[in-house]
């Protein structure tokens, strides 16, 4: 747990806003620099540690570079949880019974759920004499550009393959870079960078990049990114030889996913089930359920997010935590909004080592049904009863007609016995009302006498 932030401009923690963010990247990873004029043909650092091999052409020292396994995410410890939906049902009588107990229905919040790592497509040169690929796999390319994984002087860093089309060489590299300066235009705490519905103009950001041969140097990364796209671009100058600009220009992504977050709010913990489709892209959806547990200091306002498993569009599983950073908070300013970071230990299943596995939730919740400006996502539940249903029957040629009065929008369950000596009601159909009343169509008893009751949930 962690202090209530009001200032949830890039969120608390993200970004050195606030204190350092040490769960974010590898281990170890913060706690060294990388210098680039000592380490020219070294990419000494500490860890992970690049396995390397010297090979001595002529008067040229050249690196062959290995990377380490699961060089850009942290493993993370994941705890079975069984996620149980409640089955928070009531009893309603009528015509021979009048049970009524409290009752509480599901609720919709709006989720939004994003990635704190971009995706690079390759870029390309402007004289068409390289590509530039970003990657945090050990083996292969997948476009990360995530948390700083190589020193603390920027936020983020991916490894570089660099493919020079006049030598036929494959170079590794790796480029620590900072994004924008954080910026929150909708003043909805967030940064807006990472909300693809707000645009990013043209600001630029330093960074500094290291490769075989060629050595180390600073860059700039030119960003913009249109209102409602996805996709924005990165223009990344740097000095090559030393002395003349070349530009990559890559596209990157920001991978948001919006939707329904259906929750049915509980005394002590929420039960809730999450669809939400990537932005930009509805064939990439995430789904499942997932559970907060409102923490006893302060439920209003602090719950914590159960571990869990959720799917995407492929049915592959997507296991994800609680990130150590801290809770779900419902901050000061935003009475509406929840927000947490989650961990995912491979938020892309499509590579085989963990990558894209920092997440970060927010949940909107206009439902307050006690008006009291606390969400009924963490709010007391309501222990509102169902209006005990009334019930009036009538006889069709083949039909018993039962017309049931009752809350729009419960359900309903009818039940029937034939001897009133039996307590053994059984289940003839549910009944979600539309109407008030509602009639619904019986099978005439196969006896003389038959009795129906109805349930109200
Ligand atoms: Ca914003
Ligand atoms: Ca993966
Ligand atoms: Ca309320
Ligand atoms: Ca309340």
């Amino acid at each position: 747990m962690q202090d209530a932030d009001p200032t949830r401009t890039r969120p608390p923690n993200v970004h050195g806003c606030c204190e350092p963010r040490t769960a974010r990247g590898p281990a170890g990873a913060s706690s060294c620099a990388l210098d680039l004029t000592l380490r020219r043909f070294a990419f000494d650092i500490a860890a992970p540690v690049w396995q390397k091999r010297s090979l001595v052409s002529g008067a040229e020292q050249q690196l062959s570079l290995t990377r380490p396994a699961n060089a850009g995410a942290q493993k993370t410890e994941f705890r079975s949880v069984k996620c149980l939906m409640k089955q928070l049902m009531c009893l309603l009588g009528a015509a021979l019974f009048s049970i009524p107990r409290p009752g509480q229905s599901a609720e919709t919040a709006q989720a939004r759920l994003w990635c704190d790592s971009l995706r690079f497509q390759r870029g390309y040169d402007q004289h068409g004499l390289y590509t530039l690929d970003f990657t945090t796999l050990s083996v292969g390319i997948n476009g990360e550009l995530t948390w700083d994984f190589v020193s603390a002087n920027y936020e983020y860093s991916a490894y570089l393959e660099l493919t020079d089309y006049t030598f036929g060489d494959t170079l590794q590299g790796v480029i620590e870079v900072d994004l924008p300066p954080v910026l929150d235009v909708n003043n909805d705490g967030f940064d807006d960078f990472f909300e693809v519905a707000m645009p990013v103009s043209t600001v630029s950001s330093s960074g500094e990049y290291e490769f075989q041969i060629y050595g180390a140097g600073t860059c700039t990364a030119t960003w913009s990114r249109a209102a409602g796209s996805k996709n924005g671009t990165c223009a990344i100058t740097m000095r090559l030889d030393g002395f003349t600009p070349t530009t990559f220009t890559h596209s990157f992504e920001v991978i948001e996913y919006a939707g329904p977050l259906t929750y049915t709010p509980g005394n002590t913990n929420v039960v809730a089930d999450l669809v939400v489709t990537q932005t930009g892209n509805s064939n990439n959806v995430i789904q499942g359920p997932c559970q907060f547990v409102k923490v006893a200091s302060d439920p209003y306002n602090d719950l914590t997010i159960s571990d869990g498993v959720w799917t995407n569009a492929a049915l592959q599983s997507l296991s994800y935590a609680e990130d150590t950073g801290g809770d779900l908070f419902r901050y000061p300013g935003w009475p509406t909004n929840y927000y947490g970071w989650l961990v995912f230990q491979d938020g892309d299943p499509y590579t085989g080592e963990a990558d894209y596995v920092y997440w970060n939730l927010s949940i909107d919740d206009a439902n307050d049904a006690d008006h009291d400006t606390i969400p009924d996502f963490s709010d007391d539940p309501q222990t509102t009863a169902p209006r005990q249903p009334k019930l009036t029957l009538a006889l069709s040629p083949d039909h018993v007609l039962l017309t049931i009065a009752g809350d729009v929008g419960r359900l309903h369950e009818v039940q029937q016995l034939a001897d009133l000596s039996s307590t053994n009601w059984q289940p003839v159909k549910s009944v979600m009302l539309t109407n008030d009343p509602q009639t619904v169509s019986l099978p005439l008893p196969p006896g003389n006498t038959l009795f129906w009751r109805v349930r109200a949930q």
